[in-house]
């Protein structure tokens, strides 16, 4: 008898690359589809060997999926996952790296000088009719500014690359000095946040980096200062921002996460010195695709038995054989 096919549990609306390439080779369910998800998952959670997934997977679940091997993140940050949990459980976790590290440094540098520049409000100047009435008022500029990056890993240094090119000079911060960087290292955030003029977080979110960005760090910012985040929500602690942007204890803020997502505070929604997105820092056609084949290509290697192509470092891979 031909061994039955293995059966993977997407956990909600997928990427459509990802929706369909496991038709016809797999066993797929959709939980985000179920009429009754707990009748679902309680009849085939102990058949799924395979979790797709863009958000929370925590103990609870992977216990109601006790066969469990594999869980494929869509994203580079996988702070939503339980990965510690899911090493004591012999589960393989993979994430998105690589793929998607230009097309967020890109996006990095554009909240940057939009922040920096007012370069949606100009926009909004503008189609208000309020040109021919006056010239839009002076900006602050990159020129002989200092940059700080929290958190130089894979998207950090693409990001210091880009800045390199705009003649500023380049500060970081994080776990450790890098040898390899011409770049000033900072032992603290808050002497980093004294030192430079613009603050981009580009960090890991979840427990140890929750609130690193305080009213203290802000106040170091000071008044020309300028935060730009496209981490976490959870890196920043969003009040406090609000307070600093509100009483001019910093400039502005260029910001594509958020604590909620996708909600955001009326009060920082209100305020004019600050640019929002909604969470857009990988989400071109071309990186998403990239991203998605990537989570169906790490399921596939698995399921042929060439091991996770891209596990996360709290779950390597270390082959039996
Ligand atoms: C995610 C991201 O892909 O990769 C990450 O960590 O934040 C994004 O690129 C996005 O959250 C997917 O929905």
């Amino acid at each position: 008898m031909a061994e039955a096919p293995a059966e993977i549990l997407l956990l909600r609306k997928m990427h459509p690359l990802v929706e369909k390439a496991f038709d016809g080779r797999y066993g797929v369910h959709r939980l985000a589809e179920a009429a009754d998800p707990e009748a679902l998952l309680a009849e085939i959670g102990p058949r799924i060997r395979a979790l797709c997934v863009g958000g929370a997977v925590d103990g609870a679940l992977m216990d109601r999926l006790p066969n469990l091997e594999l869980i494929a993140n869509f994203g580079v940050g996988y702070d939503a996952v339980d990965a510690a949990g899911a090493r004591q459980r012999g589960i393989v976790v993979t994430n998105t790296p690589d793929v998607l590290t230009d097309e967020v440094a890109d996006l990095a540098l554009g909240l940057v000088l939009a922040t920096l520049r007012r370069i949606p409000q100009a926009d909004r100047y503008l189609r208000d009719g309020h040109w021919p009435k006056a010239p839009f008022p002076l900006t602050a500029s990159l020129r002989g500014r200092r940059v700080g990056i929290l958190g130089l890993g894979r998207i950090g240094r693409a990001i210091a690359h880009r800045l390199e090119s705009f003649g500023v000079e380049i500060d970081y911060h994080g776990r450790s000095r890098q040898a390899d960087v011409p770049y000033t290292y900072h032992d603290t955030l808050l002497g980093l946040a004294r030192a430079v003029h613009i603050l981009i977080v580009v960090a890991p979110g979840g427990a140890d980096t929750r609130n690193l960005v305080n009213a203290a760090v802000l106040e170091a910012l000071g008044p020309e200062g300028i935060l730009i985040n496209v981490a976490r929500g959870t890196l920043v602690d969003e009040a406090a921002l609000t307070a600093a942007l509100r009483a001019g204890t910093i400039l502005g803020a260029g910001l594509d996460v958020f604590e909620n997502e996708p909600h955001v505070p009326a009060d920082l929604a209100a305020l004019d010195n600050t640019v929002l997105l909604p969470h857009v820092g990988s989400a071109s056609e071309h990186t998403r695709a990239a991203m998605a084949q990537l989570v169906v290509d790490n399921v596939v290697s698995w399921f042929e038995g060439r091991g996770p192509l891209t596990p996360v470092a709290e779950t390597p891979w270390r082959p039996t054989a």
